[in-house]
């Protein structure tokens, strides 16, 4: 089923240089991007993008550092994407993420962990609402639809 997720390449993936790096395994996969800005995150906007993180003991160095330079937030679109993008991302702490995951291969860290990934179609919804305007996401399609899904699949 076709979906959209939201992404963000936090501070520590543009600081290491990695967005290009990041961005390209999920293009690869083939998903599509539908919306993309370099962005900073204020106090606000992350108090409602980790709502359910503001009162935990952990919250002000997850601010200082989602605060402390510029983010990509990208709205990727396809067929499970909110799943299969947090597979790809591995789990928050990336001294346990599994090899070939992003965590995994490029953190070492619990908290600069490179990435963020919606973890629901809901969580999708809500937190894409918080990153873009409806008008900055763009409905396409591209040209290579024919090779990486059957004709059956694209229906599904
Ligand atoms: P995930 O990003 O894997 O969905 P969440 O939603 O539990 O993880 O946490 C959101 C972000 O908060 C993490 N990506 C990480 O940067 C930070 N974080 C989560 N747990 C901790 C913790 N125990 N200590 C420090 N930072 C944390």
């Amino acid at each position: 089923m076709s979906q959209r997720t939201l992404v963000l390449l936090k501070p520590d993936c543009l600081e290491r240089r990695l967005a290009g790096t990041i961005l390209a395994r999920f293009e690869r996969k083939g998903f599509r991007i539908v919306g993309m800005k370099l962005m900073s995150v204020t106090p606000e906007i992350a108090a409602q993008h980790y709502a359910e993180h503001v009162s935990k003991p952990f919250y002000p160095n997850l601010l200082k550092y989602i605060t402390s330079d510029p983010v990509v937030a990208v709205c990727l679109e396809g067929r499970d994407v909110v799943s299969v993008v947090r597979k790809m991302v591995g789990v928050t702490k990336g001294y346990l993420a599994e090899p070939g995951t992003i965590r995994g291969d490029f953190s070492i860290s619990g908290q600069k962990n490179l990435v963020h990934a919606s973890d629901s179609p809901e969580s999708a919804e809500r937190e894409t609402a918080i990153f873009f305007k409806p008008e900055e996401l763009v409905t396409w399609k591209t040209s290579d639809s024919d090779y990486l899904l059957s004709e059956s699949e694209k229906t599904e």
